[in-house]
């Protein structure tokens, strides 16, 4: 099934194979979507690189660090130029300092809480303003979050709070952009061993817990997550806007 055939998308997050970014990239791409990339730094061209290989020569491949607007503009003024056009962006970057994840919450620096804010929430805004423009045919913006926004989980501290700014972000977003029917959606994803999860202590013990407290007694796959991309992305969900969509095996509905 072709359920983007035509349709043109870029991808900010991809950082390695196991990337959330990556496993929607991967169901866009099956899905018939043309895919441009960008990456944060040097030291993750090479390994983007590699991975867009297999779509082939005609796959845009783009700088950017969405701290900087500079840059954010250069990638789209790409885009207008070598396309013209654009209907899908998936937002999948997130930071705050390590410092931030590991004492509590009360502790966190203004520093901190703003760089995390920076990178994680207000980039979503500042990259949807620079696409719309492009998205004269519609489209859809996906925002990745996560449940530690509308619960306490411990050591997720300014995480938590970004990502209530992100989900927030989105549904004013949403509102802004229906009227050109830009749609603008989360998906929460349940735990997923990548790049940022890595190193995070008791990451192992939170997976434990998702298959023993989760409905579907398990945690969420890679293709999963790139199954619901896809379907936000695509027409059949032309009537979802401004939605946090759980895809955590159902962890998030439980009270106990
Ligand atoms: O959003 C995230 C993680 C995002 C993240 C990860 C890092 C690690 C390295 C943001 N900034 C950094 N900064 C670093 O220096 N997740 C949903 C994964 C995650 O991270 C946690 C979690 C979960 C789940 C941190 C503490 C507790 C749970």
């Amino acid at each position: 099934m072709s359920l983007l055939a035509g349709k043109y998308g870029i991808i900010f997050g991809v950082a390695n194979k196991r990337s959330i970014a990556w496993a929607i990239a991967q169901a866009w791409h099956q899905a018939g979507a043309k895919l441009a990339f960008t990456y944060q730094s040097d030291r993750l061209k090479d390994n983007v690189e590699e991975l867009t290989d297999v779509f082939g020569a005609n796959t845009l491949l783009l700088p950017c660090d969405v701290t900087h607007d500079e840059e954010i503009a250069s990638v789209f003024q790409t885009i207008s130029q070598k396309w013209g056009r654009l209907n899908l962006v998936l937002h999948s970057v997130a930071f705050a300092p390590r410092e931030a994840l590991e004492g509590r919450f009360l502790d966190t620096s203004r520093e901190a809480f703003r760089v995390a804010l920076d990178v994680s929430a207000y980039s979503l805004v500042a990259v949807s303003r620079a696409a719309a423009p492009l998205m004269t045919g519609g489209g859809s913006i996906l925002a990745m979050s996560y449940y530690g926004a509308e619960k306490v989980v411990p050591h997720y501290n300014v995480m938590g709070v970004a990502k209530a700014a992100l989900e927030s972000a989105t549904r004013y977003l949403a509102y802004n952009l229906g009227p050109q029917k830009v749609r603008v959606n989360c998906l929460s994803a349940g735990p997923v061993n990548t790049l940022a999860a890595r190193g995070i202590a008791g990451f192992n013990d939170m997976f434990k817990h998702y298959e023993e407290h989760s409905p579907l007694q398990r945690n969420v796959l890679p293709e999963e997550l790139g199954a619901t991309g896809a379907f936000l992305a695509s027409d059949g969900a032309a009537a979802i806007t401004g939605q946090v969509l759980y895809v955590d095996c159902g962890y998030q509905i439980m009270g106990m």
